[in-house]
């Protein structure tokens, strides 16, 4: 079988920041699919395919051409069904979009203020234009503002992940989906892979019980979500 082609955000030093990419890539390993990750920079993410997607990730399987993290994972479950399902159930799906959406309030949008200056500084020359103007409209104010005091939206961003630290610490639950891993686990963990990928200052406490989870997360399929340069995400 010819393998797959995933198109994947490059960054210096072979850093992967997108945690869109590192879940189509952990849903990829799921199934057991082969697959080649290419590199592309932001800005040149329009010029694959005429054109016809502005994001990342996206797959070419044959003759088959997908964009988006949720319709990746739909798409592999549609196409492979007889491999290992990404979501066991319509149930399943539901309940990791929910995990989604409530991490973008209570943690991603800390994350994303005390770290989009780092994610600049990791991004090739010719993507750092681009994504300033980008991101500086959307928070309407310079990086270096956004990032400036970022102790506290860090304690924030930490405080937003407190019921999964009750989970998987305290109550031993191995893994987000359970007993075994499952898209919640990747949904959570390629969040903490992006800040993984380009963090001057720790997100979590080296004490943090998350730590563990975390890095079996990362061990999983072959050690996929160790496939990339990172700096320690504790301390
Ligand atoms: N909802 C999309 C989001 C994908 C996304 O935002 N990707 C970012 C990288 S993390 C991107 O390609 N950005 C290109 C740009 O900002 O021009 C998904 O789940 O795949």
């Amino acid at each position: 079988m010819k393998s797959i082609l995933l198109h994947d955000l490059a960054a210096l030093d072979g850093r992967r920041p997108s945690p869109f990419c590192w879940r189509a890539k952990y849903a990829l390993a799921h199934k057991g699919l082969a697959f080649e990750a290419s590199p592309v920079s932001m800005t040149d993410i329009r010029k694959l395919y005429g054109g016809a997607h502005e994001t990342v990730p996206i797959i070419e399987d044959g003759e088959r051409t997908v964009c988006d993290s949720w319709a990746i994972a739909d798409y592999l479950d549609e196409a492979y069904p007889d491999r290992p399902r990404i979501f066991a159930s319509p149930g399943e799906r539901g309940l990791c979009r929910f995990i989604e959406a409530s991490m973008f309030p209570s943690v991603v949008v800390h994350l994303f203020y005390a770290y989009v200056k780092d994610i600049h500084d990791v991004l090739p020359e010719k993507d750092r234009v681009y994504f300033r103007e980008s991101r500086e409209k959307r928070l309407g104010c310079a990086l270096e503002e956004a990032a400036a005091g970022r102790e506290a939206r860090i304690e924030n961003a930490r405080a937003g992940l407190e019921s999964l630290r009750v989970m998987l610490g305290q109550l031993g639950q191995p893994f987000v989906a359970g007993e075994s891993p499952g898209y919640g686990d990747y949904v959570v963990a390629s969040f903490l892979l992006w800040i993984a990928s380009v963090a001057t200052a720790p997100l979590l406490r080296a004490d943090d019980p998350l730590l563990a989870w975390f890095e079996r997360v990362r061990d999983l399929h072959g050690g996929i979500g160790r496939t990339a340069t990172v700096n320690a995400i504790a301390g």
